[in-house]
């Protein structure tokens, strides 16, 4: 038998599958996994260093309580469960459930925390919940759910010219075998790429047409863009007559536009804008993207609605190598609480309680959280639960995210590690690293042949240490919402099989529909003895591929999972393949069924958004005369893995230092040289790194890496910061006017050398 052992890498939403080989707790050997449906064999040199996660510092192995003094003590799991479930449920019946808040639910490698977090949400009645896509997607989600109706990604590998927003590949992919993908397209005279990026990213060098804007300044390029291809006569007429509805008050605004006026706005030339808009216009098939550097920038739901204004006037979706319409096997923002409590009474559970602002993607944004809790408004947020994420460390604002963590009723963190936000909560969880339990996540967006791979564990659970099912299920048993008498007819039946485990899950829940909400953990219990040894995390998966198979029949069909037990034929595949299966097949067409809008075509007018475009500054976006730096506060690059390598010898031996990337020019009139210290000072806090010079930066315009910053305990146990931590220099009113994501690619600093 081969040493291999498949899994995926962790760093970003690909997960590309990796093999490797196992040694005394380490991870030895990595390499590319050539029987991964989707990444086939691609890798990027991070996946070399993923023992780095299973090494991570700072972890736990015991549930800890907060003591008056700020100190931590370990306690059992029996004390924590029943003191964390008994302070919810106090919290609950005496203010209602929606006045409990949840925050995260899986990062970039796990996503089965999210299906049964489901379960104690639904025990606890808990309505509002956020995680990270509420500071970069929903602004995005909230122009798709208005023109589309569902969500949409993009074929690069097919398209004849990529189109780029604020988004660089080379460093953080956002699609399949990205570097290659990038190559072909820079190889193929007769294809094209055009970035939009203020920064002559490793993206942008390869570039056809790079349009350096001025930082901020998107929705003006984007708007000339559009504006061109309507007054130049560019627009897909033909096919928008087909395809698109409401055009006709989109396009007499378009005419409106002062294309010379917003290309002077953005810093780029006219004749540059107008050749790229005729490239796009030319081409057959174009595929798009766009991601933090237009969506953490200023007008940033305005742009995304711009882009897909772009989308439909090129006519570039519902074609292979164009935009199309995926199938998700669970979708992203899913879920929603429990049912009204005596306390809901009217209340619009579709904003925000405090702030007002919309729940999109059954997400409040993640900049309001703080005001949700720091108020003395009835409705405000009492307790929170945060999963697999690190708020602390990665919303706006840290220093405020940390008093309104202190001015909970009870807050409670399960993760991996004592991390900023643990070190901030009442209590701590310990949960099992990702390489020892089963794992999954729900990235998957392919346009054909969509895959999903169900990850085995390569080593036993820390001591400790449980996993989110186990975790869910005994909050769930100790707030009484099931007990053996419910579990034990399941579990019969799924000893026999699992065909007869499907009847059995029908009877009992159509005896007693409640159940369903807390179906997550109530299979956790029934599968556990039945899974292959140390699988039991998978149970959940069960349920979603259930669930799967009645949504998408046809689709999980043409895969080859058929029949009236077609769930169960999914699932035996998703377990008996672990480098990942395909769950659906589709063709690029059959993106327009998909549609939820009348017709089936693309909305263009929103009328919001146009308002918003028609009223855009000719001054452009906001400056503040004492920053007159603009920061791009958090930038990927190879050393960036959000905060999940919490090890500061991932890359050289504990030297994990920030850089603040600077144009050589701007650092010589500020007399600061290649690798010297310097202050970077934001009107919110002040924060010590070394200069950088880098070429592709624009004059003005600096950044700092992403996911940095980390406060480590090392060997000696004294807590070392390694790099800058971004958002202590963040303000969370900094931010999006429409759906509230934070404007982290805009924030004016002032540099202060050092000494
Ligand atoms: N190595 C690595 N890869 C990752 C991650 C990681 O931590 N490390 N994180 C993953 C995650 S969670 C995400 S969301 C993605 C993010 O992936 P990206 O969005 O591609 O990453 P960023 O580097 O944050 O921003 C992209 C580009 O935006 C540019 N930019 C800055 N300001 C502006 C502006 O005003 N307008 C425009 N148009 N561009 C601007 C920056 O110069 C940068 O090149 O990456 C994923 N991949
Ligand atoms: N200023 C600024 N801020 C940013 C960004 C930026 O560009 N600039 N980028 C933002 C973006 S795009 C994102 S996506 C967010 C990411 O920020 P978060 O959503 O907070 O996610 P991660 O940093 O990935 O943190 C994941 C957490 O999960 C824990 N963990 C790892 N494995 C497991 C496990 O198996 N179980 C459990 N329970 N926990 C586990 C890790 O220890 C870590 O604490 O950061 C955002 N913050
Ligand atoms: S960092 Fe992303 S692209 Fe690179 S190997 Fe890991 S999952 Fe694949
Ligand atoms: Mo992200």
């Amino acid at each position: 038998m081969s040493d291999w052992k498949p899994t995926a890498c962790l760093i970003c939403s690909l997960n590309c599958g990796i093999e490797v080989q196992t040694e005394g707790g380490h991870i030895t050997r990595v390499r590319a996994d050539k029987n991964h449906p989707v990444s086939q064999g691609y890798l990027c040199e991070k996946a070399q260093r993923m023992d780095a996660y299973q090494q991570g510092r700072d972890r736990l192995s015991s549930p800890m309580r907060r003591r008056a003094d700020g100190s931590y003590e370990a306690i059992d799991w029996d004390t924590a469960i029943s003191e964390i479930a008994g302070k919810l449920a106090a919290v609950r019946d005496q203010h209602g459930g929606e006045s409990i808040f949840y925050y995260g639910g899986g990062a970039q490698g796990n996503h089965l925390p999210g299906v049964y977090s489901q379960s104690t949400l639904a025990a606890l009645g808990v309505r509002y919940r956020s995680n990270a896509l509420a500071q970069e997607k929903t602004g995005e989600a909230w122009v798709q759910a208005r023109m589309f109706g569902c969500g949409i990604h993009h074929d690069f590998e097919h398209a004849e010219v990529g189109l780029l927003i604020g988004k660089n590949p080379w460093q953080s992919h956002g699609f399949p075998r990205a570097r290659l993908v990038l190559r072909e397209i820079a190889a193929d005279p007769n294809r094209a790429l055009i970035v939009i990026d203020p920064r002559k990213s490793e993206t942008a060098a390869m570039a056809d047409f790079h349009l350096a804007i001025r930082p901020g300044t998107d929705a003006w390029c984007l708007g000339a863009l559009a504006a061109i291809l309507v007054q130049d006569g560019l627009a897909n007429r033909d096919w928008m007559a087909d395809h698109v509805a409401n055009a006709e008050p989109v396009l007499e605004a378009l005419a409106r536009i002062p294309v010379s006026q917003f290309a002077e706005v953005c810093g780029v030339d006219e004749a540059l804008l107008r050749a790229a808009a005729r490239r796009m216009a030319g081409a057959e098939t174009m595929a798009s993207m766009e991601d933090l550097g237009m969506q953490m920038g200023v007008h940033s739901t305005l742009g995304s609605y711009l882009h897909r204004l772009i989308i439909g006037l090129t006519g570039a979706f519902g074609r292979k190598g164009t935009s199309y319409a995926f199938i998700p096997f669970r979708p992203l923002g899913a879920g929603g609480g429990g049912a009204s409590s005596k306390t809901s009474g009217e209340r619009n559970f579709r904003r925000s309680p405090v702030t007002g602002f919309p729940v999109v993607m059954g997400l409040i944004p993640c900049n309001a959280i703080t005001e949700e809790i720091l108020t003395d408004h009835p409705h405000r947020f009492r307790a929170m639960i945060v999963e697999s994420a690190n708020p602390v460390h990665s919303l706006a604002d840290s220093a405020r995210m940390r008093e309104a963590l202190r001015a909970l009723d009870v807050s409670v963190v399960i993760d991996v590690a004592m991390t900023e936000t643990a070190r901030a909560a009442d209590y701590v969880l310990p949960a099992s690293s990702q390489f020892e339990k089963a794992e999954a996540s729900f990235f998957n967006f392919e346009p054909e042949a969509n895959a999903f791979q169900l990850r085995h564990p390569l080593f036993p659970p820390r001591e400790g240490t449980l996993e989110e099912g186990e975790i869910h299920a005994r909050l769930c048993e100790a707030l009484g919402v099931f007990g053996e008498a419910e579990v034990a007819p399941l579990r019969a039946a799924a000893e026999k099989g699992l065909d007869h485990l499907a009847m059995a899950f029908m009877q009992t829940i159509g005896a007693n529909p409640a159940l369903m909400p807390v179906a997550s953990v109530l299979l956790y219990r029934a599968l556990r003895k039945v899974l292959p040894e140390g699988m039991s995390n998978a149970a959940g998966v069960w349920g979603v591929a259930q669930l799967f198979v009645q949504a998408f029949p046809e689709e999980a069909a043409r895969a080859g999972h058929t029949g009236p037990l077609a769930g169960n034929r999914l699932f035996e595949a998703i377990l008996g393949s672990p480098s990942g299966t395909v769950f659906a097949r589709q063709d690029a067409e059959d993106s327009w069924k998909r549609l939820r809008s009348p017709g089936q075509q693309i909305n263009l007018h929103i009328p919001e958004m146009i308002d918003a475009l028609l009223a855009l500054d000719p001054a452009g976006p906001p400056r503040d005369a004492e920053y007159p730096f603009i920061l791009s506060a958090g930038e990927r690059r190879t050393e960036t893995s959000n905060t999940s390598i919490r090890n500061p010898d991932w890359l050289r031996k504990g030297e994990l230092e920030s850089t603040l990337r600077i144009h050589p020019e701007d650092a010589a009139a500020l007399g600061l040289a290649d690798g010297a210290p310097v202050e970077v000072v934001s009107r919110r806090a002040r924060a010590r790194t070394v200069v950088e010079c880098h070429e592709g930066s624009r004059r003005g315009h600096v950044s700092l890496p992403n996911g940095l910053g980390l406060d480590v305990v090392g060997e000696d146990g004294t807590v070392k910061r390694h790099g800058v931590a971004l958002n202590e220099l963040t303000d969370y009113r900094w931010r999006d006017s429409v759906v509230g994501t934070p404007w982290h690619k805009y924030v004016p600093v002032r540099l202060e050398p050092v000494g």
